[in-house]
């Protein structure tokens, strides 16, 4: 048996559209995090790190997302849906999950916090964090320039680890992906999956 917890944000939805890619059955645990439900000490037990999301199966608890997303790929993908048989796209996809974690996750979280930031807002920590987001849509395009599909070659978690935050980017038309037009491609091409509309809607 599958539950996740999420909530309402992009990295719980990385977890969604790959249960719906992968089309298992999950239990949803929606975690209130204005009403600070992660601090509870029930939640605390699951993840000491107060972070959705977080998948228990069976007995086995993970968090943070990439390795969800690793463990879905390993245990639940006999297709290769989310996670490639194929050794070298299979270390790719894991590459560029890590890639994720490392890159537009934190620079886009803490962008979108300096730009939420109430009175007064700190123009460095905005010019730093969008010169970064800036830069790292580039490292994709170039990525995309020899005409692949996705960035691992087929579909992949490596995608799936963007996806959601750069989703935020795409509906504000914002210029550093409009101007790439390779970038708003391989959106477009991940928007179109009838998984990833189910599982960005979760939990509604
Ligand atoms: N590196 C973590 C980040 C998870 C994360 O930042 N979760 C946020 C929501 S998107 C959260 O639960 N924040 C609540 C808190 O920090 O108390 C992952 O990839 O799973």
């Amino acid at each position: 048996m599958i539950t996740l917890y999420t909530s309402t944000t992009p990295n719980g939805r990385k977890i969604s559209v790959a249960l719906e890619e992968l089309g298992i059955d999950y239990e949803l645990v929606h975690v209130d995090l204005a009403a600070e439900e992660q601090l509870k000490p029930e939640f605390l037990a699951l993840n000491p790190n107060h972070k959705i999301p977080v998948l228990k199966d069976d007995d086995l608890v993970i968090w943070e997302s990439g390795a969800i997303l690793l463990h879905l790929g390993e245990r639940h993908d006999p297709e290769g849906r989310i996670l490639p048989k194929d050794p070298a796209q299979r270390m790719a996809a894991i590459q560029y999950a890590f890639f994720q974690t490392g890159g537009i996750g934190p620079n886009l979280g803490r962008l979108g916090a300096a730009l939420r930031k109430e009175g007064e807002k700190n123009q460095e920590m905005i010019d730093i964090f969008s010169g970064e987001v800036d830069r790292l849509l580039g490292v994709i395009d170039r990525i995309l320039e020899d005409g692949r599909d996705h960035l691992a070659g087929p579909y992949s978690i490596g995608d799936i680890m963007h996806y959601p935050w750069l989703r935020f980017v795409y509906d504000l038309k914002a210029p550093p992906m409009m101007t790439r037009p390779r970038v708003v491609a391989w959106m477009e091409r991940i928007a179109e999956r009838p998984a990833v509309t189910k599982g960005m809607a979760i939990p509604a």
